[in-house]
């Protein structure tokens, strides 16, 4: 009975490990750069779509911070009137509503040598392509084919990944029971 609990534990993490990836993107500003002095953060954001729900994640070594401020304090690189500030060294900024989101580091000098950040975040599924709404849900039987197109490509392709991951974890789960 033991196995089967370790099992159970397996399948919903596994579960929990395609789902929650789902929920938004995290990006991590400079990549491998980090929140650094010698970053270059509009050419990092620039091919990047950013959503509602997504989240920057910010890196760096102690001495600098991140501080969330306003379009004009970015502008004029003051953090006198910050949003929000963090210096902890990994900070994670949920993006939870649409537009122009600022970030810069408060410490002076950091951000006008280039410790600034500016990205626009889009609502959440705005770009998720052209597809139509379906014109009338009441059930009237008007084309065969119609009701399939209604699936969208991401979660399909998160659905296979899921799939693929928990046969994977049935393997595993035999492995367990033969020895
Ligand atoms: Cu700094």
């Amino acid at each position: 009975m033991a196995i089967f609990g370790v099992g159970n534990v397996v399948l919903i993490l596994s579960i929990l490990c395609n789902v929650v990836p789902s929920l938004g993107t995290k990006y991590t500003v400079g990549d491998t750069s980090g929140w650094a002095l010698s970053g270059d953060y509009g050419s990092w954001a620039s091919g990047k779509t950013f959503k509602v729900g997504d989240s920057l994640v910010f890196n760096y070594p102690s001495g600098h911070t991140v501080d969330e401020v306003s379009g004009s304090d970015y502008k004029s690189c003051s953090g006198a009137n910050s949003i929000s500030t963090d210096s902890s060294g990994a900070t994670t900024i949920p993006l939870k509503t649409a537009g122009k989101h600022y970030f810069i580091c408060s410490v002076p000098g950091h951000c006008s040598g280039g410790m600034k950040l500016e990205v626009n975040v889009e609502a959440a599924g705005s770009s998720g392509g052209d597809s139509t709404p379906p014109a009338s849900g009441g059930g009237s039987p008007s084309t065969k084919t119609a009701p399939k197109q209604d699936v969208p490509a991401p979660s399909s392709s998160s659905l296979a990944a899921a799939s693929s991951f928990l046969s994977w974890v049935g393997v595993m789960m035999i492995v367990f029971l033969a020895f």
